[in-house]
């Protein structure tokens, strides 16, 4: 795998358009226009698109212009990997085969120059959430996507787009972003004490960086109030704003 390899996620592309979103997908393509300088890697680590469910047919037409970057991006040789996440898991052949060269339906663990990295997009993962792990098991049943594949497209779209209105983005508060920061440490140490060197981990949008025992931890940001992104440049890995006018 060719290094550098870059870690994003959450960016949440929308089903809607406005000149926010707009401005939010050219800054991410100017990101993307760097990886694709540099020859490296590209690593979503989830929740790419603010809901994606794929028909044997359809694809939706809100992420056109990113389609086109991704394939622009492959036709230079720049591997795109995929983790899924909780907005985006439905996927078929049109994202496994067509646009992405990896589609990972769980958590990824490789080996690059030496180090041993384990990438997971994140949900379900803090011990007290055993109501969301349900739900979770529940909607990416092969029964329930089925069930849900049988809705008309548009009705489908709109019952998705009506529940990413209402419960999205939250701030969360400081005390339960701690609660997170020990939980996900825990987790990492689990795995450095198994060897890994490094892990990298979306969903909480936090956007911060931890060494732990002897490997390091990434909880990645989300592209609404600070994107930024992971770097592993064959050595070491570290993270960064991406400004929008940098
Ligand atoms: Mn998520």
């Amino acid at each position: 795998m060719k290094t550098p390899l870059y870690f994003i996620s959450d960016i949440h592309l929308k089903l809607q358009t406005s000149p926010e979103e707009k401005s939010r997908r050219e800054n991410l393509y100017r990101l993307l226009d760097h990886v694709r300088g540099t020859g490296g890697t590209c690593f979503f680590v989830g929740d790419l698109f603010d809901f994606y469910f794929e028909y044997p047919h359809l694809i939706p037409k809100a992420y056109t212009d990113f389609y086109q970057k991704a394939l622009d991006m492959k036709k230079d040789g720049i591997e795109l990997h995929y983790i899924l996440g909780n907005h985006d898991y439905w996927v078929q052949d049109f994202m496994t085969e067509e646009l992405m060269d990896k589609v990972y339906f769980d958590d990824a663990t490789l080996e690059v120059d030496g180090k041993k990295f384990y990438i997971t997009h994140g949900d379900g993962l803090l011990s007290w959430d055993h109501g969301y792990r349900m739900l979770q098991k529940t909607i990416r049943s092969p029964f329930f996507i089925w069930l849900f594949r049988w809705l008309h497209p548009t009705i489908a779209y709109k019952i998705a787009n009506s529940i990413s209105k209402s419960g999205r983005h939250p701030t969360h508060s400081e005390g339960f972003n701690e609660d997170v920061r020990i939980e996900i440490q825990n987790v990492a140490k689990n795995h450095f004490d198994k060897g890994f060197d490094f892990m990298i981990c979306g969903h909480y949008h936090l956007g911060e960086m931890f060494s732990l025992n002897e490997g390091k931890l990434a909880i990645l940001g989300d592209w609404f109030h600070r994107p930024s992104y992971a770097v592993f440049d064959g050595n070491d890995l570290t993270l960064h704003p991406w400004e929008h006018d940098a």
